[in-house]
């Protein structure tokens, strides 16, 4: 895959390139190590659920090939690696007991990867809750489960906060509460709009809580190590698609709940008042000093951008127009959004420095001759890569960027027939082929890091 035909962008010379990955979808389960079920496990057992009717017990068994992965990463130059903690693992009833044994792997995967020159950014909750916190309280429908998370945040931050380039408190708060709570299409699979709000109430005080948890071990270290702190967020655009009343106030109330519904809180103290209008009696109850809980100062922003949303409520739908194409889950391929999405965030909320925590793309990749030439996934990574340098000349801080994913995985209600990953997993054998787009980005990084010398 030459870089003349995907050239390489331009970045500074200090912006990190790394992929991103999390533990359900990779790491395996397996049983016998202390581990608690996750809501993923029970989602999984529940018939119907998963496309494809596979589960997450062995998924890459990257549990038992996680030195092999940290070559593969090694081998592509990888500035730094996005992981998530399996809560359950951890901490398998997400109160009270620690299982040693599971925080023994996230040490080995740590070490492994400083070794290789490898940054490690971790997320504490990328959505395997523990099932056991789901059976007694509701899962996130309490305010308990917010104090639990940060006792567990509290705790990864004075086991491994010396040597975390960063942690992000949560993965895609939106995902969790209306996937899992209103449409149903996630774990744990309610359909209530109204606890689908209050979820996302409870996410956001959980989030501030843990951020409030962990500064505080971070001031009781004598050694004064400490990572970033933040969160990570998906936006997905809402574009109208006539500019009549009816659609740009669609489109208004769609941005209201997707990305002003979790930065208003972050940087006003305040959610959007048009959206909470809309929401009527299903508006989340907020308890005096919440806002002021959650409002903790960011140290950087992660920002998951896959596609836009296109907004018509004329009845056929007025279809979007297809510049790029979409990709295997359907989701249409824009760039550009990425470039007006970080200036408009720029400019309304004056965030702290913002990594690009995913990005990436679904293919229907066919291997031929043992290897797989997926020039779609080359050309959406070069466009978004470029569509940040355009971002960053035009006044955006934007200081990394992460593909999703390192390999093929889980891919959620999909499972594993859709593939995002740079490496393909062949699921029969747990062989890993590194596709065109690894080789491109691999190059990538490389002219990356000679513009580091000068
Ligand atoms: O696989 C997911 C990931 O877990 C969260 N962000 C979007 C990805 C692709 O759907």
């Amino acid at each position: 895959m030459s870089s003349s035909q995907f050239p390489f962008p331009t970045l500074p010379a200090n912006f990190t390139l790394g992929v991103a990955t999390s533990a359900a979808q990779i790491e395996g389960t397996a049983p016998g190590d202390g581990k608690g079920p996750s809501i993923w496990d029970a989602f999984c057992a529940t018939p119907g659920k998963i496309k494809d009717g596979s589960d997450i017990a062995v998924a890459c068994d990257h549990l038992h090939r996680m030195p092999e992965d940290v070559e593969r990463m090694k081998w592509l130059g990888l500035d730094a690696y996005r992981f998530s903690f399996a809560w359950p693992r951890v901490q398998p009833l997400g109160q009270d007991a620690w299982n040693e044994t599971g925080f023994a792997f996230y040490d080995r995967l740590i070490d492994t990867l400083l070794d290789a020159g490898i940054a490690p950014h971790a997320t504490l909750h990328h959505w395997d809750l523990p099932q056991a916190l789901q059976e007694s309280v509701g899962g996130w429908q309490s305010r308990e489960t917010a104090h639990h998370f940060a006792g567990y945040a509290a705790e990864i931050a004075r086991r491994f906060g010396d040597r975390l380039a960063s942690i992000s408190t949560l993965n895609e708060p939106w995902c969790v509460a209306t996937l899992g709570y209103e449409r149903g299409q996630f774990a744990p699979g309610l359909t209530s709009r109204q606890a689908a709000m209050q979820v996302s109430h409870h996410l956001l005080l959980g989030h501030g809580l843990a951020l409030q948890a962990m500064r505080a071990v971070a001031q009781a270290r004598p050694d004064g190590r400490h990572p970033q702190l933040g969160i990570v967020l998906n936006h997905t655009p809402a574009f109208a698609a006539e500019k009549t009343p009816a659609d740009l106030q669609a489109a208004r109330i769609a941005d209201g709940l997707d990305v002003r519904w979790y930065m208003d809180p972050l940087f006003r103290g305040a959610y959007p008042a048009d959206a909470i209008e809309h929401l009527g009696a299903d508006a989340p109850v907020v308890q005096a000093g919440d806002f002021a809980v959650i409002r903790q100062p960011l140290d950087f922003l992660g920002i998951n951008l896959y596609t836009r949303q296109w907004v018509s409520t004329r009845e056929p739908k007025i279809p979007a127009p297809e510049p790029h194409g979409v990709n295997d889950m359907g989701w249409e391929i824009v760039p550009e959004v990425l470039t007006q999405h970080l200036v408009r965030l720029t400019r309304d909320y004056m965030p702290p420095p913002i990594l690009i925590t995913e990005n990436g793309m679904a293919n229907a990749d066919v291997v031929a001759g043992g290897e797989v030439q997926d020039t779609p996934r080359v050309a959406y990574v070069q466009g978004h890569l470029a569509a940040v340098e355009k971002a960053i000349a035009l006044g955006a801080d934007v200081r990394g960027y992460f593909y999703w994913s390192l390999l093929d995985n889980f891919e959620w209600d999909s499972g594993y027939a859709k593939r995002f990953g740079l490496f393909r997993v062949d699921y029969d054998t747990q062989a890993r082929t590194p596709k065109a787009s690894a080789h491109w980005y691999r190059a990538f990084i490389a002219k990356h890091k000679l513009s580091r010398q000068g």
